[in-house]
């Protein structure tokens, strides 16, 4: 549910939203505009609409021109809507203008993203991660009328006194609790470190499921380990947002610990990935990455690109990478292993929902695993963990 500040002017609908998406000429606008709908969706905006338009650049004052922000006006009107949600990042000069335009809470891209985010967070760890992103990401937005924000989405501290004192003690809070949560991370990746140390001394041979979101990650995550191994699926962006790990026996490759990680986006906020890079970075520090694709997905090629950027961004981009294209039940391919000139493995073919070709991604993994094995270090069949 998008929570609503009870200052809206009117009794609105918290699961309705008006979205704007504008055209600057970009080749993938259509990919855009499905996109915004399944994140507001995701976000619990059930009934949207979504205002389109062309513009050659942003509006300085408004983003997008007068008469589209009197368009957004009457579409928000019809749906009663209590949100604006932009497919845009804002300045936050252009945020607080469009709100007083409207009269409703204006949201952009990454605001959106950090609500599905702390709306998901589950874990411990998870939820300090989303607060910084948010802390960090508000602490953008405290220019002069930081009392206008305040006002409208519920202040921080109670501290109050408006005006330029308002700001300065926000700031501090903001600054101290930024400072507290980035230490409290920094505990629990030091607790995490040494578990990785002792499973690296055990020689196990750690897989991880990386992929744009909804493709497929974590049901085949399931469909790997354990019918019940309980990750959750769910045809929403970002269903997964804390990493679950799990062993599995491997025919021909021992032991494996398989996780499952959170799925990545086109412009995923940069606070997030900083938040979020201790622990991409720790789970994707894997021996290999089984790189999920959605393969019935027409926009499959660049979002395979957009999660290679965000890998490289958090040095994992000279991890050995398989390419799993998952989802051959709705995109008619055929499930197989395909290999390159050289007889390497260049792309496995997998429905995690029906099963097909999941054997040949086991015998994959085995063989990704091979210089491991061959390196001396044989693993004993554990029964109980056999698949
Ligand atoms: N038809 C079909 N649907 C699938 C397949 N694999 C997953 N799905 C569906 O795709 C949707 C997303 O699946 P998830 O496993 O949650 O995807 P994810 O990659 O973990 O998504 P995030 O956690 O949001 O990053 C769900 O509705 C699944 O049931 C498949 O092989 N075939
Ligand atoms: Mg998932």
């Amino acid at each position: 549910m998008l929570d609503t500040p009870v200052t809206a002017r009117r009794a609105s609908d918290p699961a309705a939203a008006v979205l704007v998406c504008l055209d600057f000429g970009d080749d993938d606008y259509e990919e855009a505009v499905e996109e915004i709908k399944r994140l507001a969706e995701s976000a619990g905006a059930r009934r949207n609409r979504v205002v389109q338009g062309k513009r050659q650049r942003p509006d300085a004052r408004l983003y997008a021109g007068s008469g589209k922000v009197e368009e957004i006006g009457h579409a928000a009107d019809q749906l009663n809507a209590a949100t604006v949600i932009f497919n845009h990042d804002l300045q936050p000069g252009q945020q607080r203008n469009l709100e007083k335009e409207l009269g409703r809470t204006v949201l952009d891209r990454t605001e959106l993203i950090l609500r599905i985010f702390a709306q998901r967070a589950q874990t411990h760890e998870g939820k300090l991660q989303v607060e910084l992103a948010e802390l960090e990401h508000l602490s953008t937005r405290l220019v002069r009328g930081w009392t206008h924000l305040e006002r409208q989405r519920g202040g921080l501290g109670k501290t109050g006194g408006p005006g330029e004192k308002q700001i300065e003690l926000d700031r501090r809070y903001i600054a101290r609790r930024i400072g507290t949560l980035k230490e409290k991370l920094n505990e629990l990746q030091k607790q995490r470190t040494v578990r990785r140390r002792a499973r690296v001394r055990r020689d196990v041979f750690s897989v991880s499921l990386v992929g744009y979101t909804n493709a497929g990650k974590s049901t085949l995550f399931n469909a790997l380990t354990h019918p019940s191994a309980g990750a959750y699926v769910a045809d929403k962006l970002f269903a997964t947002l804390d990493t679950t790990t799990r062993k599995v026996w491997i025919e021909g490759a021992g032991q494996v610990v398989v996780s499952d990680t959170v799925g990545f986006i086109r412009d995923l906020p940069h606070g997030l990935v900083a938040a979020f890079r201790a622990t991409l970075e720790e789970t994707v520090r894997a021996d290999l990455l089984l790189h999920v694709v959605d393969s019935a997905s027409s926009t499959r090629g660049r979002e395979a690109e957009d999660v290679n950027k965000v890998l490289a961004e958090i040095h994992a981009a000279a991890i050995p990478q398989l390419a799993v294209w998952n989802k051959v039940d709705v995109s008619g391919l055929q499930p197989a292993v395909e290999r390159d000139e050289y007889g390497r493995i260049s792309r496995v073919l997998v429905s995690a929902r029906t099963g097909a070709g999941l054997a040949g991604l086991r015998s994959a993994i085995a063989e990704a695993a091979q210089p491991r094995m061959q390196a001396g270090h044989p693993q004993n069949p554990s029964p109980e963990l056999s698949l």
